[in-house]
């Protein structure tokens, strides 16, 4: 368990801080802007992930919380009264983004829960508590979304996990081990999740539910079943100039003609969604006939099943279109999370306790998603003016990210209250 012990053990005294949601996003916002596509770019253990990582430390140990690294890479700042972390009530999120990403997607989360934190020592609310910061949570390095949570939670297993490769071929394994973790000891954290006795993310809205509904904050239904494939195309590499039209095996063609395939049979099949939002030509030079194409397909519905029968479909049609091109596919999954619907007693119990707010269910994927199947767990939302999200247009006002933290203080204190009178989960 690799641990580095911030500076300021708790001392119990609330900190006292002016911070604010927009302030503190403020200060990471030229952190891993990306020039090429826009937006931010800050996959997991880059130095821009990094850089966030050692601001998240700072922040929390300036609240004088205990912060650490467990084994799977995952920090932990921890309020624990007398040092006992037990039946505590934990909020997190993630740093890391996909490429091109929004400023709030991730970072909304941390910075709340620092607010919130502030909030929460003012009031002196009672409890452990603690902010979690999962790393891999969109999978865009290394393929599997969620990736700190699912090893915490033994949802991938570590020799999974560590044989992963980025798009350098570097494995997860030597990444983490250079970024001073011991990929021999990673893998499921069942201590840790018995010291949770409630998990609580907020996240920015990716959707404009609550531009509709007019209010800054709702608390979350469901996330949307959802899971990612690599479909790959195999031809016959050869030169653009010398290959006659009727000699060749062009996977490209088969790929093209695949991208549209999936757009028409997900739009046949209510309440699906099925993307390509990724292709990668092998060697992928102008004047070159590629010899391979991979193609990274996104496909999500409510029911597993009909995500299952589309994804079979989609590979149907992957190796017909493959075939009339003289070329062949393969199709494997990478990635997936079956639909998760949050407890509704709980859910509600939150709603009510902000005042009624909406109830949302989301198509994105989170951590809470993970965490859901192994402690009470729950996802408040803040407003997203555009709707946008995994784009550089996606937006939260000031106001409303005052709001989400407000709310999530509000959530802790609510589920605090709740863990003082809980029977102690067994500890392992
Ligand atoms: O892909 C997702 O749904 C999430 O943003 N990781
Ligand atoms: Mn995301
Ligand atoms: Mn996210």
């Amino acid at each position: 368990m690799s641990t580095e012990h911030s500076s300021t053990e708790h001392t119990g005294t609330p900190a006292s801080s002016a911070d604010t949601v927009a302030g503190l996003l403020g200060q990471i916002a030229d952190v891993g802007r990306d020039p090429k596509r826009g937006g931010y770019s800050r996959p997991v253990h880059s130095d821009a992930e990094h850089t966030l990582r050692e601001w998240f430390r700072e922040q929390a140990a300036r609240r004088g919380l205990d912060v650490e690294t467990d084994r799977n890479g995952t920090i932990w700042a921890w309020h624990a009264p007398g040092g006992r972390r037990e039946n505590a009530v934990v909020t997190g999120s993630h740093l890391d983004s996909v490429p091109g990403g929004g400023a709030y997607d991730g970072p909304l989360g941390i910075a709340s829960a620092l607010v919130a934190f502030d909030r929460l020592a003012e009031r002196g609310t009672g409890g452990a508590r603690a902010i979690a910061v999962f790393g891999e949570e969109e999978g865009s390095r290394f393929g599997v979304a969620c990736l700190g949570s699912r090893l915490a939670t033994g949802a991938i297993s570590p020799e999974r996990a560590l044989a992963l490769t980025d798009a350098d071929g570097r494995t997860y394994a030597e990444v983490a081990e250079r970024s001073g973790l011991d990929p021999t000891h990673m893998g499921p954290d069942p201590d840790t999740l018995a010291r949770m006795a409630a998990f609580v993310e907020l996240h920015v809205e990716q959707g404009r539910g609550l531009v509709d509904l007019g209010s800054p904050v709702a608390v979350a239904t469901s996330i949307l079943g959802h899971g990612r494939w690599r479909i790959s195309i195999s031809g016959e590499g050869n030169h653009a100039g010398t290959t006659l039209m009727t000699d060749r095996r062009d996977p490209m063609i088969a790929a093209g003609a695949l991208v549209v395939r999936v757009r028409d049979l997900a739009r046949a099949e209510p309440g699906a969604r099925a993307t390509v939002g990724r292709l990668q030509p092998i060697p992928g030079g102008t004047n070159v006939i590629a010899s391979r194409v991979d193609v990274w397909l996104d496909v999500r519905h409510p029911e597993d099943a009909v995500t299952a029968a589309l994804v079979e479909q989609i590979g149907a049609e992957a190796s017909r279109l493959a075939a009339d091109e003289g070329c062949t596919a393969t199709l494997t999954e990478e990635s997936f999370g079956g639909t998760v619907d949050f407890d509704a007693g709980l859910r509600d119990r939150l709603a009510a306790r902000l005042g009624d707010v909406p109830l949302l269910p989301t198509g994105a994927g989170h951590d809470a998603g993970v965490l859901n199947a192994h402690v009470p767990t729950a996802m408040l939302f803040t407003r997203n003016p555009t709707g946008v999200s995994h784009a550089p247009d996606e937006g939260c006002e000031d106001t409303d990210a005052e709001a989400g933290a407000e709310a999530l203080a509000d959530s802790m204190e609510l589920l605090a209250d709740t863990a003082s009178t809980a029977p102690e989960r067994p500890l392992p």
